[in-house]
């Protein structure tokens, strides 16, 4: 459907007949919502002229729920040791992976950083694996050997969990050439945080990406730090969706603590970049409510910044209230809804945890592609 704004923007209507078509526009979408609401099949959320189905409304708050409970659940373990290494929780963050997810279509690719749990459970990774991975399990995501931060799973299109800041960006690129070479119709969404925003690769990635008008949706998580430091006091330029200017590569600037908005807005951008335009840059302004990783007692921001994201943005509550005030659900439905959430979890969790560790052989596998018959394991260095 093409929008009043969408028009606009083209100028091809004067700006007196736009706002008459705006307003018709949108007293007939208020038409057609009340005679929606009176028919229990037809209800839904609509944000920015789109209409949420009551089906995807639904989908679209368990999966945050989901991957709010499970990544507490993932926070314990790892109180208790049973997770070892690193632990990087996207905790606040979840409207941005689960509208991507929504936005995306399924055959695209996707990439990110360290903070990939959230990621790889939206894109419809097992979260038994997900979390035998995190607990060292054979049968986690990557057969217990990547922990944490390397999620991987070529059956969802999704190239990781990346523990070098920046790395998943030059890999991104190539997805993107990949997908223009074989002209596949493919998107490719790279995530990135605020701070790897600032490595020398990601610009080059950029500029190539821009030349060759590859299909890459950048999204940048600006979640305000990286580790303990401030995005003020790393970058001169603070509005991320601004950096790819030099290289004619467009940006969109977004609410990452609104589910909808962040689903609409990668629509668009995945529009644009599998037209031919090439490239855009997403700036999601989100937050995290933990500290960097486990380890982190976050002592470098103030109790009352911490609250104001959580207590007044954050992203399940403002569903929440939006299903409510559409009539989807009451307070009893959330309620009983969040218990199952919690007590698959937990089943989930307990899965995992019985499952054995991976046997030592399994080091040797996945080394190579084609592994050279004998090479491994060297004899009498590991047993
Ligand atoms: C090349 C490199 N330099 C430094 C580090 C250490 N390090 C890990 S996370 C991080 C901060 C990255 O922050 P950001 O990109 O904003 O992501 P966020 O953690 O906020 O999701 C740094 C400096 C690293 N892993 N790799
Ligand atoms: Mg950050």
């Amino acid at each position: 459907m093409r929008r009043s704004s969408d028009l606009l923007a083209r100028g091809s209507v004067s700006s007196k007949s736009a706002s008459f078509l705006a307003t018709t526009l949108r007293l007939l979408r208020m038409e057609v919502f009340r005679s929606m609401t009176t028919d229990q099949s037809n209800l839904g959320v609509t944000h920015g002229g789109i209409f949420y189905d009551q089906q995807e409304v639904m989908k679209l708050h368990d999966m945050m729920l989901f991957i709010r409970r499970f990544e507490e659940k993932a926070g314990q373990l790892y109180g208790l040791r049973k997770i070892g290494g690193f632990c990087h929780l996207c905790n606040g963050q979840e409207a941005v992976c689960v509208g991507v997810e929504q936005g995306a279509k399924s055959q695209d690719y996707f990439m990110t950083g360290y903070r990939d749990h959230g990621h790889i459970l939206a894109r419809g990774g097992d979260p038994t694996e997900v979390m035998a991975e995190l607990l060292g399990r054979a049968g986690g995501i990557v057969h217990g050997k990547g922990g944490s931060m390397h999620m991987f799973s070529a059956e969802h299109n999704f190239a990781g969990g990346n523990g070098i800041v920046g790395e998943q960006v030059p890999i991104g690129l190539g997805f993107g050439f990949a997908s223009w070479y074989r002209n596949d119709g493919r998107a490719t969404f790279c995530f990135m945080g605020d701070g790897a925003i600032n490595q020398g690769a990601v610009y080059e990635s950029f500029n190539m990406a821009s030349l060759w008008k590859l299909p890459i949706v950048f999204v940048v998580e600006n979640n305000q730090y990286a580790m303990g430091t401030a995005l003020n006091r790393a970058s001169a330029e603070t509005h991320l969706y601004k950096r790819g200017i030099s290289f004619k590569v467009p940006g969109m600037h977004v609410d990452g603590m609104d589910v909808l908005e962040v689903a609409n807005k990668i629509a668009e951008a995945r529009q644009h970049v599998t037209s031919g335009e090439g490239p855009i840059i997403v700036e999601m302004m989100t937050y995290r409510y933990r500290g960097h990783s486990m380890s982190d007692p976050a002592t470098y921001r103030s109790r009352e910044e911490v609250d104001e994201w959580r207590a007044g943005r954050d992203p399940i509550a403002r569903l929440q209230q939006q299903m409510v005030d559409a009539g989807l659900v009451d307070a009893a439905d959330l309620k009983r809804k969040d218990k199952e959430i919690k007590q698959q979890v937990n089943a989930i969790s307990k899965a995992a945890e019985a499952q054995p560790e991976p046997d030592a052989a399994e080091l040797w596998q996945h080394v190579y592609g084609n592994p050279i018959e004998g090479a491994y394991p060297y004899p009498g260095k590991v047993g």
